[in-house]
């Protein structure tokens, strides 16, 4: 198995090479690549000094696997070259996630749909994979009519440079805007840019991507997304109207089996999940679990997750790690 890494400099791209290691994952030769900047730079990894390469190059060693976090643009252009010569592409920009000729895969949910001819595998958008992998076992049993979410978004989810820029802030630096407003001690309601609808790219995503994981059209989504000034995750509030009533302690308990998310939700106690505690986790957490008392057969849940993680990193090696458990790669 020869493994590329598209994108490797980046925070996503050394988050995977993290995850990687952590899973053990099993590849006889790894390719660093990126962006003509980065060709020739050295990565420490494993106790070995890589260079990194770029593009060309990588399409030529006609890797097994590779896993691009580099960028909606390089992923419509470079995807279809690597796939061209044999690789399976596991993308995590927003280029080909709404191709309906391509997947959308979050495993647990629909890593079954994968077939042996599948070039382009698209990761989903960090927002929706962490508030799905929650929703897909209480869709199973009660059945989803409604969903109301309104995120809470680290702003690691925009990059390096959003990370330097709210740092800056704090420390009275002078560093690069990202945002169009201060981020530290701020709140953004925008993430990504608005389209003629009113709705920001990021709310759109949650609400189609939602649909297309879930493979059903008629669940309705309304999202607001939302920029806060916080490191090692996303958080969501999630209001979910089912088709069919619910018993709370039946929801806790589907929970806390569902492989990859955990429930901490003990109000008693101060227990409910938060970014803090998530940074560096692979699993989706839950909790502030409760009826909404307001109309019939809705829950009131709340949804935290390292969008670098599962959001992003995680996902993708776990969709790697599927085709080759699954002999497709
Ligand atoms: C964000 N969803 O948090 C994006 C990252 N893909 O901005």
């Amino acid at each position: 198995m020869k493994l590329a890494v598209v994108g490797a400099t980046g925070l996503v791209g050394s988050e995977i090479l993290e995850v990687l290691d952590e899973h053990n994952f099993d590849y006889d030769e790894l390719l660093l690549v990126a962006s003509e900047r980065s060709v020739g730079k050295k990565i420490k990894y494993k106790g070995k000094e890589f260079t990194v390469i770029g593009l060309s190059q990588a399409v030529s060693e006609k890797p097994d696997i590779a896993i691009f976090s580099a960028g909606g643009s390089t992923s419509l252009e470079w995807a279809p070259k690597f796939a061209e010569a044999g690789t399976i592409v596991i993308d995590n920009s927003s280029a080909w996630r709404m191709d309906p000729t391509k997947k959308l895969v979050v495993p647990e949910i629909n890593g079954k749909s994968l077939r042996i001819d599948d070039r382009i595998i698209a990761n989903p958008n960090c927002s929706t994979i962490q508030m799905v992998l929650a929703l897909a076992p209480l869709k199973e049993r009660y059945g989803i009519r409604r969903i109301v979410v309104s995120t809470y978004q680290s702003v690691t989810g925009t990059g390096k440079a959003a990370v330097d820029q709210m740092m800056a802030e704090r420390e009275g630096r002078e560093a690069e805007r990202v945002y169009p407003h201060k981020i530290d001690l701020n709140v953004l309601p925008h993430i990504d840019v608005f389209q003629e609808n009113g709705y920001t790219k990021e709310e759109m995503k949650m609400i189609n991507e939602t649909k297309k994981i879930f493979d059903d059209p008629s669940i309705q989504v309304t999202a607001t997304t939302v920029r806060i000034p916080v490191m090692g995750g996303h958080s969501e509030s999630v209001n979910v109207e089912f088709k069919n009533d619910f018993d709370l302690d039946e929801v806790r308990k589907i929970l806390s089996n569902t492989p990859g998310v955990v429930v901490q939700d003990d109000p008693a106690s101060n227990v409910y999940p938060m970014p803090i505690h998530a940074h560096k986790k692979d699993e989706v957490f839950v909790g502030r679990l409760r009826r909404d008392e307001s109309q019939p057969n809705t829950l009131n849940m709340w949804i935290v997750a390292d969008n670098l993680r599962k959001g992003a990193a995680t996902n993708a090696v776990q969709i790697a790690e599927y085709l080759a458990e699954h002999s497709m790669a």
